[in-house]
């Protein structure tokens, strides 16, 4: 399986916990994307993801995934090691409910924010500017922050007893608002224990 991707952006950090979690960083070829310079807006790049963004999966049998929600499916049915998305149908639902709230929320908010609203990834790359909707969509990161820290405040983990993607996205989610200048407030202190007690995973500390 390949994975092509970029060092350092939060979606393909994703997968990459994903992988680490599951022990099965060594089992990937990582295929490095020059994202800055638009290779993945090539038509090469978007014959294998119509979506042109990083990560992108190629399975052994040639098929391409994108979208982590799906690649990290993938993997996490794949190798071995405790599941990422649960074992019942009820965990299952209820961490894709989780995961979804936190991507939506928070990983794409954010990054409608500084697509949008700021210099973003430079004026080659960001052709469209929408001030108004990428405020509005900072406003949702701040309130899906809170949201998550009143989730934690009776949960060590966002979807259920055991760690899973939502966290991960979640964990993601607030590193790309690190880097756009979108602060976590100063009262939510269990979404900022909680993020402290997962940057010490082996899998996020790496
Ligand atoms: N919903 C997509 C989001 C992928 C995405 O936006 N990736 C970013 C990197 S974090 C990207 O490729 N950006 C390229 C661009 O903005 O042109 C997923 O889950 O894979």
């Amino acid at each position: 399986m390949k994975i092509f991707d970029i060092e350092g952006f939060p979606n393909p950090a994703r997968v990459r916990i994903a992988l680490a979690e599951k022990g099965a960083t060594d089992k990937v070829e990582f295929v490095s994307v020059d994202v800055m310079n638009g290779e993945h807006r090539t038509n090469a790049f978007k014959a294998m993801n119509p979506d042109a963004s990083v990560p992108c999966a190629e399975l052994d049998d040639g098929t391409h995934l994108s979208q982590v929600t799906a690649i990290t499916e993938y993997i996490d049915g794949t190798f071995e090691g405790p599941s990422l998305f649960g074992d019942t149908p009820k965990d299952r639902a209820v961490t894709h409910m989780m995961n979804r709230r936190a991507e939506n929320g928070l990983v794409d908010a954010v990054g409608a924010y500084f697509h949008f609203a700021t210099d973003g990834l430079g004026p080659e790359l960001e052709t469209y500017q929408n001030s108004d909707w990428g405020l509005r969509q900072r406003e949702v990161a701040i309130q899906t922050m809170t949201y998550l820290d009143g989730v934690l405040s009776t949960s060590d983990f966002l979807a259920g007893d055991q760690f899973s993607m939502a966290d991960i996205t979640a964990f993601a989610g607030l590193a790309f608002a690190d880097f756009a200048k979108v602060d976590i407030p100063e009262n939510l202190h269990n979404l900022i224990k909680w993020r402290a007690q997962m940057a010490q995973r082996p899998s996020i500390a790496a």
